[in-house]
């Protein structure tokens, strides 16, 4: 993949779309087409038509479908699952029909089944159920990786996919409910910091163990898979940073400057009890994550801080004006 190629990142406003953008406009990729604002609606296959048609990419990150924590996939199962199957049947089909050279499709950890050995093998795919909270989503994902091997399969497309373990970083999505647990904890024990809180409330019984890698080494993982993996099969992005949802959360309030307890909500679902990734394949090309962890968190509070921290926060403001006129205290 040669700097002056035209390469889209589908997704370029994601978590790790935003951070495929940057690191490829860093490593002096020119030609990037369709990023955010120029992105099409990718559940209209008319737009992604003719945005294929005019744009012509020759490498296409497929790191669209909306995504969400525990609680989104609850709440939401049917438009995290439609979203998925709709951007991801277009713009495969697309990459194919108009001669894309190779397209890396990024699946997600939560379609392993719920009791699969771990650390987790993509062997293990699809033989036996994911974990209740996401099936919608986890079927949706399997069902885009199916899709890449079925165009390889029929047409010899050079469609490869990814799994990456449980994403995190700058261009998150921090919203209490929805967000994944590192955005969400953030922002309640920055919340908890700013009210003068004495607890800080985690979902469920913080013994569930999840394996976490930074956004930015996602994208460079991204990078080095479209450069030297070819499949058949898809292939474990792991981060290596495997904890406890509660040792997690003391680590958040470290970093949040969070003094206050914490304390468990065991009404909230766990889901998997544990999601490590087997990244043997991964490492075995040369591959490695570079980012610390508490770096990474570090560097994650301090973009919510610059970009996603509620105006309000400042003590001045508390308990009435708010950046959006009619809400108090919202943003
Ligand atoms: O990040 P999370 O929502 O994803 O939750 P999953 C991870 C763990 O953190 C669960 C606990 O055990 C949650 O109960 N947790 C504690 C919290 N406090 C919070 C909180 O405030 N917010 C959230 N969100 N969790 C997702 C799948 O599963 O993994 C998605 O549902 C996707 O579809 C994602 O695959 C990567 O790891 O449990």
């Amino acid at each position: 993949m040669n700097r002056t190629a035209r390469v889209y990142v589908a997704g370029g406003d994601t978590l790790i779309g935003a951070a495929l953008v940057e690191r490829l406009r860093a490593d002096g990729y020119r030609n990037l087409v369709g990023t955010p604002p120029d992105e099409p609606d990718l559940t209209a296959a008319w737009q992604v038509e003719d945005f294929f048609g005019e744009a012509r990419p020759e490498y296409v990150f497929l790191a669209a479908g909306k995504s969400g924590g525990i609680r989104l996939n609850q709440t939401c199962p049917a438009d995290l699952m439609l979203h998925n199957l709709l951007a991801t049947a277009h713009v495969v089909d697309c990459a194919h029909r108009h001669g894309v050279t190779k397209l890396l499709y990024l699946a997600s950890s939560c379609s392993y089944p719920k009791h699969a050995p771990q650390p987790l093998a993509v062997e293990s795919l699809m033989t036996g159920p994911p974990e209740p909270t996401n099936t919608a989503y986890a079927t949706a994902k399997l069902a885009g990786w199916q899709l890449c091997d079925a165009y390889r399969q029929q047409y010899g497309a050079r469609f490869v996919t990814a799994i990456p373990a449980n994403a995190f970083g700058p261009h998150d999505d921090f919203s209490p409910d929805g967000g994944h647990v590192i955005p969400a904890l953030i922002r309640k024990a920055h919340e908890a910091k700013v009210r003068g809180e004495p607890a800080l409330t985690v979902w469920g019984t913080g013994r569930p163990r999840r394996e976490f890698i930074f956004a930015r080494d996602v994208a460079d993982a991204c990078l080095f898979v479209m450069r030297h993996h070819e499949g058949p099969g898809p292939i474990n992005l792991g981060g290596g940073a495997e904890l406890s949802i509660a040792e997690l959360a003391r680590l958040v309030a470290d970093v949040v400057g969070y003094r206050g307890r914490i304390g468990f909500d065991a009404a909230r679902p766990d889901g998997m009890p544990l999601k490590t990734l087997d990244s043997g394949p991964l490492r075995a090309l040369g591959w490695r994550p570079s980012v610390d962890f508490l770096a990474a968190l570090a560097e994650t509070y301090d973009w919510f801080l610059r970009h996603a921290a509620p105006v309000s926060h400042s003590p001045r403001l508390a308990g009435g004006l708010s950046a959006t006129p009619g809400k108090p205290g919202a943003i």
